[in-house]
């Protein structure tokens, strides 16, 4: 989508600091980190969120989790653990409505979610 953030970024149209990509994905850290370690995962294709996800997309949102775990063993936080989230619409608190999995890790972490 032309007037799409994350969109831009996979397109190389925007900077953003990447730490892995493929021909489906792009991980790149996040511009407002809440952990040491904070990754944004997303497919190329844009695909709002979660529930616009069709059948089609199954191959790929298994590929974003794998990315996820290939991201925090890169980063060094897979032994010592990290959360994935993909926050899905206005009450989740979802802002870019560009599918993504964050990857947050290098600190304890709460929970519930607030
Ligand atoms: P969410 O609330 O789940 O939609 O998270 C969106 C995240 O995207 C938020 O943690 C901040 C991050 N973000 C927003 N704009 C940019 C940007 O231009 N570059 C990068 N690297 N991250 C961004």
């Amino acid at each position: 989508m032309t007037d799409c953030l994350f969109c831009k970024i996979a397109l190389g149209e925007l900077p953003a600091d990447i730490v892995f990509q493929n021909e489906d994905l792009i991980a790149f850290r996040d511009v407002n980190p809440q952990a040491p370690v904070h990754v944004l995962i997303i497919p190329r294709e844009h695909i709002g969120s979660f529930a616009d996800a069709a059948s089609e997309h199954q191959g790929l949102l298994g590929a974003m989790c794998l990315a996820a775990a290939r991201v925090a063993a890169q980063e060094g936080i897979a032994d010592s653990g990290f959360r994935t989230v993909v926050n899905n619409g206005e009450q989740a608190l979802q802002s870019v409505r560009h599918l993504h999995m964050h990857v947050l890790g290098g600190r304890r972490m709460g929970w519930p979610p607030g």
